[in-house]
């Protein structure tokens, strides 16, 4: 069966790739499901039919046959037990790649940027995030070190771990202090489900622009 994922109708990004139907997409182009898109915009987000599949009212979803989830990692570590491509077939590589999906959030400095701004408390916040993602993206590029990947081949921990770090390299000129995660971020991006990915989300924006 073709699940059906959702996205935004006009995503606040313009294309970058950066909302989270992006790990969605990347996950199901990496095992070469098929899927469609239903778009839904600011205001049904939050009506009672959208609320039924995600209690949040947000995008993705993830609906196929009876089943509905929302979540990206949850929709992502999904679609990677269901299909080969995302996790290793041993038990304990497997463990460890899950455990790399879970450890994939990094502190987000876009979200203190653009919704505590205006708090008398901002600057000083932003140097405690900037310390946290600091402290991460260290213990990250020494564990990385000169490897590819984080655990052998590619698998569901590095495309969550890409995703948060690409959003990261989007808000801020952080990434950039750790050139081996610079690089990781680049070999993630260099993947040809990660481009299919890409462009499909982007066609969506290309779609809804003004044409004339
Ligand atoms: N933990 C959830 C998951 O991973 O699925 C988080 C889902 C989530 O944050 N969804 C956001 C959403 O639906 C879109 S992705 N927001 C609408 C709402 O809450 O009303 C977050 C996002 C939004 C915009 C950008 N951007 O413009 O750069 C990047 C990421």
């Amino acid at each position: 069966m073709t699940p059906t994922i959702t996205a935004f109708e006009r995503s606040p990004d313009g294309g970058k790739g950066l909302a989270r139907d992006m790990r969605v997409r990347w996950a199901l182009e990496e095992v070469g499901q098929p899927y469609e898109v239903r778009l839904v915009s600011f205001g049904a987000l939050k009506e009672p039919a959208h609320r039924a599949l995600h209690p949040f009212g947000q995008i993705p979803t993830y609906e196929e046959g009876d089943l509905v989830l929302f979540e990206s990692g949850a929709i992502v570590l999904h679609i990677a037990e269901r299909h080969v491509g995302l996790l290793p077939d041993d038990a304990n590589a497997r463990g460890r790649a899950i455990a790399w999906m879970f450890a994939a959030p990094i502190p987000d400095w876009a979200t203190t940027r653009l919704l505590e701004r205006d708090k008398t408390w901002y600057e000083q916040r932003l140097g405690v995030v900037e310390d946290r993602i600091r402290d991460r993206l260290c213990e990250l590029s020494v564990r990385l070190g000169d490897a590819d990947w984080l655990d052998g081949a590619f698998n569901a921990g590095d495309l969550l771990m890409v995703a948060a770090l690409l959003r990261l390299k989007a808000s801020s000129g952080i990434l950039e202090e750790y050139p081996n995660l610079s690089a990781y971020v680049v070999r993630g991006e260099a993947r040809a489900a990660y481009k299919r990915a890409f462009a499909a989300q982007l066609a969506v924006v290309r779609d809804k622009r003004p044409t004339g």
